[in-house]
């Protein structure tokens, strides 16, 4: 009989290679097939540079994926020249390999890979930790670091380990006034950023029947949140209802996990029970709900990013604000989700609503998000509907960011407070058009590409070659630091930081440069040829953005050896990918033991990592100290070769 399977399973299967198709145990090594890849240009002139290395600059080299897609989103206030001469080498890079590029001001990259490239089915990688807000339409989307990128665009199979498949089933009905951000917002209460390291969500049950795909996607995007590897919903009514509005039922087909399937895990939840949540600073795991703090006082409000930039939301928010005006003590703005998504606004009169009630409006970009302006006021409290609230990520330092759904942000716009969104009245209809004929500007790559010429600015730095780790090796401790370190910590985003994303060099100058300055004097203090250092972490490091940037400052600065209770998924893996080794503590009470500037001894590194074990000597105790590290083969020949490019280039340069 053929064994009944879970949707996650099916596509796993459908792209598997070389395991007689069989179901993988969870955490078992897997290669798949990826059939298309996305990239953002704060990640991407690193991957295509990448790309450029592991193909030897052939020129006739054609990425070998059915799709690939090159999105200008995040960094797009070209402030000065670095940031436009990234946009130019990314425009002509795609040209030459054959690349779809989209320009600045097209809109978010995952709302607009959603509306426009997902496909049931298919695989979708993304340098961008929020890649699986396409899984929303029943496809299997995962955010990876711009290598992984490149090695796919290269022709490589994408490898993982099998993740475990947990069953959330929703049941019943959500409440008015609380919706899909509440979901995903109780579901972080519940299982913490940490809970979802090596999972995908797969969601099920009468509930996700009235979730059109807008608001799975909010549900989808936020799961990287717990540290999911995806999140994934069925393609069902509703997705054919989106595949039409867009005009790309050719896309379009139905896919459900088999009746009777088995899970890894199963999680019930009563929609009618949840209200409206709100994620407290500095964590989106720090959840109460809307009545535990009701009357805090806002000075901004932010509605946008990839998590709740929609077309329905939008719809909402505007037809709220009809004939009212944002409280005068609030500074409000928004970010549509894609151009396509203000077209529609203009068509339906909503926009004028925006415009009458004093909000500001602005393109479709990642903008605040990720730090580019709209900083809130010193010790400001910020409301808003994205998806990260990290210390310091807004831009102010000592601001406190809040996140909740359009519904709670759009009543704090309107009171200057939080409150139940309930005061608002009458939940809106919103009446989303049957189709819309709206094509935005895709830049597709040329069927000759001879005559493109890449164009590289300045600031376009060739890559650093990384040498292989020592056998052998005296590592000084940097830092010990505590659990939850996010990429954001390691490497911030924000204006003058993102124009350096093509520039290792330069921006290695930034790591933790906003938590712990003194971290990089302390490294300049020291010889070049003496940089050898170990950093202690506590649970889940580099929680967060996929950015590899994060992991290559930490190598380019000297840091070989990361030693912590736990890693998140992204990081790590951009650790390997980078020759930096990440090392977990067998005993966790060792961290304990060890303090700054302590040294820690390996010996004979590349056997031991042979073993999965690898003991550390902690000098000041002389104590000899557990550690593991679970690795593919192929893993521990990266990290032997000095790190994935080292690895692949062998490969491909021939
Ligand atoms: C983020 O939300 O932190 C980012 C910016 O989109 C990152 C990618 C990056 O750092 O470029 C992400 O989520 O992966
Ligand atoms: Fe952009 Fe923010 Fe989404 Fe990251 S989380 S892709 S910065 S909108």
């Amino acid at each position: 009989m053929k064994p009944r399977l879970n949707l996650t399973q099916k596509i796993i299967l459908s792209h598997i290679l070389g395991n007689n198709k069989k179901i993988p145990e969870p955490l078992e090594p897997i290669k798949l097939k990826i059939d298309q890849t996305l990239t953002q240009d704060a990640t991407g002139t690193l991957a295509y540079l990448q790309y450029e290395s592991i193909v030897c600059n052939k020129k006739n080299k054609k990425v070998r994926v059915s799709l690939a897609v090159s999105y200008v989103d995040h960094n797009t206030l070209q402030t000065s020249f670095e940031n436009s001469d990234d946009h130019k080498y990314l425009q002509t890079v795609a040209a030459k390999y054959g690349i779809i590029f989209s320009p600045a001001g097209n809109g978010i990259c995952h709302q607009l890979h959603l509306e426009n490239f997902s496909k049931p089915g298919s695989t979708l990688i993304g340098s961008d930790s929020h890649t699986p807000t396409s899984s929303a339409v029943g496809m299997l989307a995962i955010g990876v670091g711009g290598l992984e990128v490149a090695c796919a665009l290269a022709g490589e199979p994408f490898s993982l380990r099998m993740p475990k498949v947990v069953n959330i089933k929703l049941k019943n009905k959500l409440q008015e006034f609380v919706s899909a951000k509440d979901i995903i917002l109780y579901l972080l209460k519940q299982f913490t950023v940490k809970g979802g390291v090596n999972k995908i969500f797969e969601y099920t049950g009468e509930g996700i029947r009235i979730l059109s795909v807008y608001d799975r996607a909010t549900i989808t995007n936020m799961g990287t949140e717990l540290g999911l590897t995806s999140s994934i919903f069925p393609s069902d009514r509703q997705t054919y209802k989106f595949f039409k509005f867009h005009n790309r039922l050719k896309d379009f087909k139905y896919l459900y996990p088999d009746e009777g399937c088995s899970y890894d895990e199963e999680y019930e939840l009563d929609l009618a029970k949840i209200s409206p949540m709100v994620a407290q600073p500095h964590s989106p795991d720090n959840v109460v709900s809307v009545d535990e703090i009701e009357g805090l006082k806002v000075d901004q409000v932010c509605i946008g990013s990839c998590t709740n930039s929609s077309i329905k939301d939008m719809i909402f928010f505007s037809k709220m604000l009809k004939g009212r005006k944002v409280n005068p003590k609030v500074s409000v703005i928004v970010y549509p989700g894609s151009r396509k998504v203000m077209y529609i606004l203009e068509k339906l009169g909503l926009l004028e609503n925006l415009y009458n009630a004093g909000v500001r409006v602005m393109e479709p970009v990642c903008g605040a998000c990720i730090g580019q302006g709209q900083a809130p006021i010193s010790a400001g409290i910020s409301l808003r509907t994205f998806n990260r609230n990290f210390e310091g990520r807004s831009g102010t330092k000592d601001a406190k960011v809040y996140l909740s759904s359009v519904e709670v942000a759009t009543a704090a716009a309107i009171y200057g407070e939080i409150v139940h969104p309930k005061v608002l009245g009458r939940y809106p209809k919103i009446l989303i058009p049957e189709k819309i004929n709206f094509k935005p500007l895709f830049i597709y790559p040329p069927k000759n590409n001879t005559q493109v010429e890449i164009f590289r600015g300045p600031n376009i730095k060739p890559l650093p070659e990384i040498p292989p780790l020592a056998d052998n090796m005296i590592l000084k401790v940097l830092k010990k630091l505590p659990d939850n370190i996010s990429t954001d910590d390691i490497l911030p985003a924000g204006t003058k930081i993102l124009s350096l994303r093509s520039n290792i060099p330069a921006i290695s100058k930034y790591m933790f440069c906003n938590k712990y300055p003194e971290i990089v004097t302390k490294i300049e203090n020291i010889p070049e040829k003496e940089r050898m250092f170990v950093l202690i972490a506590g649970h889940n490091y580099g929680q967060g953005s996929s950015r590899e940037h994060a992991a290559i400052v930490q190598r380019y600065n000297g840091i070989c050896v990361v030693v912590a209770k736990s890693f998140a998924r992204i990081h790590k893996n951009n650790l390997i990918n980078f020759g930096v080794v990440p090392l977990e503590f067998f005993d966790e009470t060792n961290y304990d033991e060890i303090q700054d500037l302590d040294e820690i001894i390996i010996e004979n590194l590349h056997s031991q990592l042979q073993f999965n074990t690898v003991f550390l000597i902690h000098k000041r105790t002389n104590k000899v100290i557990k550690t593991r590290l679970q690795l593919t083969q192929e893993e521990k020949d990266i990290i032997i070769a000095g790190g994935k490019l080292n690895f692949v280039r062998e490969k491909y340069c021939k």
